[in-house]
């Protein structure tokens, strides 16, 4: 099947109710745009709000606990971001692994409970800048891609629906400079590789393999002429409807 370019904005620690202007000018403009699929995924506080007035694009977060519920503090379920009108999740960020020690078994872990919730997930991968240097990017990413996604067996049957992965060179994170083409293309395709491997031909080809990484709307039409990029996780350049839609544009 070939699913719509997916380009998602990933707020982080950015946006109070002042932002849900933004969110507005964002759906609104998505609506013009129907050859794609655009998402937010601001902080929780934002879910709701987006997810009440939204009338086209999908609201997701930026992340889950592992748990259903219990004694931890400060978390939030994956039940319960659904609950706020989340359709989705992002999961295996660098900067979750990084700022808050995720290794690949919590992330996995993290990936089965947003799925029994009934949320599609994006999973996150990417190398160092001292791996890539060391000419081991591509190995890797694709032992830390298959460490963090559940198994076949445990994967719906709509995986292409269900499962984007996104991948995301931690080294062209927030700097301006994203990777190049020639990477984007070599790494998207020993990605797609593995999904056929793990997945079989259908369901592998199904899912969508989106890029981020310091995407604006000046690089993105060129980052979207890449075999196998099917869109675009996009920090920076999504606080505003501007830029943002300027990328959703380039992908229409
Ligand atoms: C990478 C990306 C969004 P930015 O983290 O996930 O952020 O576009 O600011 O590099």
């Amino acid at each position: 099947m070939t699913r719509r370019p997916y380009i998602v904005g990933n707020w982080k620690m950015h946006g109070t109710r002042a932002m849900l202007s933004e969110a507005r000018a964002i759906d609104r403009a998505a609506q013009r745009h129907m050859k794609v699929e655009v998402a937010l995924a601001p902080p929780y506080t934002l879910i709701h709000p987006i997810h009440r007035e939204a009338e086209q694009i999908g609201v997701g977060a930026q992340d889950c606990h592992h748990m259903d519920g219990g004694a931890h503090t400060g978390d939030i379920s994956a039940a319960m971001i659904a609950d706020a009108g989340a359709k989705f999740v992002i999961l295996g960020h660098s900067e979750r692994r990084t700022e808050h020690s995720e290794g690949d078994a919590r992330v996995r872990a993290k990936a089965e409970a947003a799925l029994a919730a009934g949320l599609r997930i994006i999973m996150c991968c990417g190398e160092s800048a001292e791996t890539r240097e060391s000419g081991k990017a591509v190995a890797f990413v694709k032992r830390q891609l298959k460490a963090s996604l559940p198994p076949a067996d445990q994967l719906p049957a709509d995986i292409g629906d269900k499962l984007t992965v996104a991948y995301e060179p931690i080294w062209a994170i927030g700097t301006g400079n994203a990777a190049t083409t020639d990477d984007i293309a070599e790494m998207h395709g020993a990605i797609r590789a593995l999904l056929v491997e793990l997945f079989g031909e259908e369901h592998g080809r199904d899912v969508r393999i989106i890029y981020g990484g310091s995407v604006k709307p000046e690089n993105a039409a060129a980052i979207f002429a890449v075999p196998d990029v099917g869109g675009a996780l996009v920090g920076g350049a999504s606080l505003t409807a501007d830029s943002f839609m300027g990328i959703a544009l380039a992908a229409s």
